[in-house]
């Protein structure tokens, strides 16, 4: 029996929804692969705020180290301002386990409306860098209130940062179709676009058989409506990122679809998993979400943890139950939440019929 211990951050809004969707998914996978998952819960997000002053505990960090994963709803409240909701939580988080990579499967989905005439299957991995970039804290505002009001906000990209992107998501494009496509920006923002363009070039070379095409990130969206199929693998900023990965999910039907691991690729620490959506307050408590982000985000952790078995049946799982027709609204269906998720099991149960058989017919 193998055993993990799990933090689960439900947070905000549909968090709330989409996390007990997936770790009733979670158990029952856990139940039929003889894995023991221990999930620990914590109400961190903007209630704590409200009652707290801050998102999580100070001690908040430590108490999630030592944690084999983290599993995490969404952030973001009309009450709490989205920069308290941010750096209050899922920012510390990237950077304090050195998450450095953040990565966004975008796939068809059979059963799924996609809003593209061309139905072509896609299928692309966005590498978002997730520790650096635009999403710095470095800059200031000065004279608040007044005409000569002003905000500076700094852009920090480092030699590692980027290499360490670069190589992992060379190393995925060598395990795939070896084309890998880099967002840049290098003819308008003249310093720290070069200087990226530079060391992905440079890192990308010792990979020969991986073609790298660099490309601004006007056009790469644009492609990425008109063309998606075409790409492989992403590599981008962490802003170009998460743009590019709500933009690439939604071409596939929806972002409620979107699945996130914000890796620590050398283990050193917990890594955090997450579907790419933010609270949706509009829809929350009236079981409308969509929690096959969530669960696809289950099924990357399951895989984190060494059992790619039970990561790949859950993924059937979800995949079938979309395929039957029991999609929430936002892809075409009319089912709730938790209409989908019993859905997700019952299809969890038949996979492992269908296993069970033609491991009996082999043995035959
Ligand atoms: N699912 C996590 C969540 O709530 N994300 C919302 C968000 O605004 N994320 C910003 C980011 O990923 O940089």
């Amino acid at each position: 029996m193998s055993a993990h211990s799990i933090a689960v951050i439900a947070g905000d809004g549909i968090g709330n929804e989409v996390v007990p969707a997936a770790i009733a998914c979670l158990e029952r996978i856990a139940e039929l692969h003889s894995l023991e998952l221990e999930f620990t819960y914590f109400d961190w997000g903007s209630d704590y705020y409200g009652r707290h002053g801050r998102m999580m505990p100070v001690d908040g960090l430590e108490q999630l180290a030592k944690h084999d994963a983290i599993f995490l709803g969404a952030v973001g409240s009309p009450g709490v301002p989205d920069t308290e909701s941010l750096w209050g939580l899922l920012i510390p988080i990237r950077r304090e386990f050195q998450q450095y990579i953040n990565l966004r499967p975008v796939k068809t989905l059979d059963g799924v409306t996609s809003p593209l005439a061309a139905k072509h299957p896609i299928d692309l991995l966005i590498v978002r860098e997730n520790n650096e970039g635009e999403y710095s804290e470095v800059g200031g505002r000065m004279y608040r209130g007044l005409p000569q009001e002003s905000a500076v906000q700094e852009t920090i990209f480092t030699r590692l940062g980027i290499s360490r992107a670069a190589h992992y998501a060379a190393r995925l494009a060598s395990s795939r179709r070896g084309h890998l496509t880099s967002a840049t920006k290098s003819n308008g923002i003249v310093h720290t676009m070069p200087f990226w363009d530079e060391i992905v070039e440079e890192s990308v070379r010792q990979y020969p058989d991986v073609a790298l095409t660099s490309e601004l990130v006007d056009a790469l969206a644009a492609h990425l409506v008109l063309k998606p199929w075409t790409f492989d693998v992403i590599v981008a900023s962490n802003l170009f990122g998460d743009i590019l990965s709500d933009l690439g999910s939604s071409v596939t039907g929806s972002i409620g679809l979107a699945p996130s691991a914000n890796l620590n690729p050398e283990r050193d620490f917990p890594s955090l998993f997450e579907p790419v959506h933010g609270s949706a307050p509009d829809i929350a408590g009236k079981g409308l979400a969509n929690p096959v982000g969530q669960i696809w985000s289950g099924a990357m952790m399951l895989e984190h943890l060494g059992h790619p078995g039970a990561a790949a049946h859950l993924q059937s799982a979800f995949e079938s139950a979309l395929r039957d027709g029991h999609g929430t609204r936002d892809v075409g269906g009319t089912s709730s939440t938790s209409e989908f998720t019993a859905a997700v099991l019952s299809a969890i149960d038949v996979v492992a019929a269908h296993q069970a058989a033609s491991a009996a017919t082999s043995v035959l």
